[in-house]
């Protein structure tokens, strides 16, 4: 029998959604960093195998919507949920879940497996769950893929909903717009991460190399500064690291240009958010 659906991976910002949906893939599907909110658009992340298709869509964390961009990021996860075979709820193992959470979780209409995550780190708390999970060990990783081809519809014949070459939906482009995001994620402190958005303005390939120029767009003058660095430093490392992950999977040689731009409050200007794909 052939398996194949969609299983949506949900839960608070931070709670290790992305770095479950990469683990189970074997591939960088989602860009991963430790402040909350990273991840904004729901993103494909497909395991394939020989009588299977897992189609995983990662959505960005729950939480309070403050701007225009969060309202469509929690648009994302509601679309995610609506419609898929299974829901995967993630809970940092630390942390536990709060009564707002437990509503959610007991309001879904989709079957939904409870995870908890994050299970090699100390200082545990106490609550009811399906599988304990570590994305960073791999700890029932096998366990939880077998649970979730359990709950996928079955087909007498092959039914792969997506080429079985491909690990995501998402274009070489967006993986690398997101990847100069998480570097910029991990530089920078404070407020500055959450008002970055990249956009690719340029992308050329040629035989053997690519030629690429990228917008970070920004909030405000002083962050500029602050992701330029001194001497230009902090953007040459976002630079030179993303170059490393592009050049590996367009397998060429790459020449990326970074450009700083400020446009403020775009998180509140619909057509901005709609621009870059939120
Ligand atoms: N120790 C440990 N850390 C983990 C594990 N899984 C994720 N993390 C860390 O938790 C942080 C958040 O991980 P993400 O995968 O980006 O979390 P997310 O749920 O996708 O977050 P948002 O996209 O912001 O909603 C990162 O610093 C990860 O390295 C794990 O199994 N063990
Ligand atoms: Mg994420």
């Amino acid at each position: 029998m052939f398996k194949a659906g969609y299983v949506a991976v949900v839960g608070k910002p931070n709670a290790g959604k992305s770095s479950l949906v990469n683990a189970l893939v074997g591939e960088k599907v989602a860009i991963i960093s430790s402040k909350p909110q990273t991840t904004r658009d729901n993103i494909l992340g497909i395991v394939n195998g020989d009588d299977y298709q897992i189609i995983l869509v990662d959505t960005p964390g729950i939480h309070h919507s403050k701007n225009l961009l969060d309202k469509a990021m929690m648009k994302n996860v509601r679309s995610a949920v609506s419609g898929v075979d299974l829901v995967l709820y993630l809970i940092d193992g630390t942390k536990g879940p709060d009564e707002e959470e437990k509503e959610y979780i007991e309001h879904l209409s989709v079957p939904t497996l409870i995870l908890r995550t994050k299970t090699d780190l100390k200082g545990q708390k106490d609550f009811e769950f399906d599988y304990e999970i570590s994305s960073l060990t791999g700890k029932n990783m096998q366990e939880l893929k077998q649970a979730i081809l359990s709950k996928l519809p079955e087909y007498e014949y092959e039914n792969y909903i997506y080429d079985k070459d491909y690990y995501t939906d998402k274009s070489v482009k967006f993986l690398i717009a997101e990847e100069i995001r998480e570097k910029a994620l991990n530089l920078l402190h404070q407020e500055v991460p959450h008002g970055i958005a990249v956009e690719i303005i340029r992308f050329d390939e040629k035989e053997d190399i690519v030629g690429i120029d990228a917008d970070i767009v920004c909030e405000q003058e002083r962050h500029k500064g602050m992701i330029i660095g001194k001497g230009g430093a902090t953007l040459k490392t976002i630079g030179s690291q993303t170059r490393a992950f592009a050049e590996d999977i367009l397998g060429k040689k790459v020449v990326l240009k970074l450009f700083v731009k400020v446009e403020s409050d775009w998180r509140n200007k619909p057509q901005k958010v709609k621009n870059l794909g939120y």
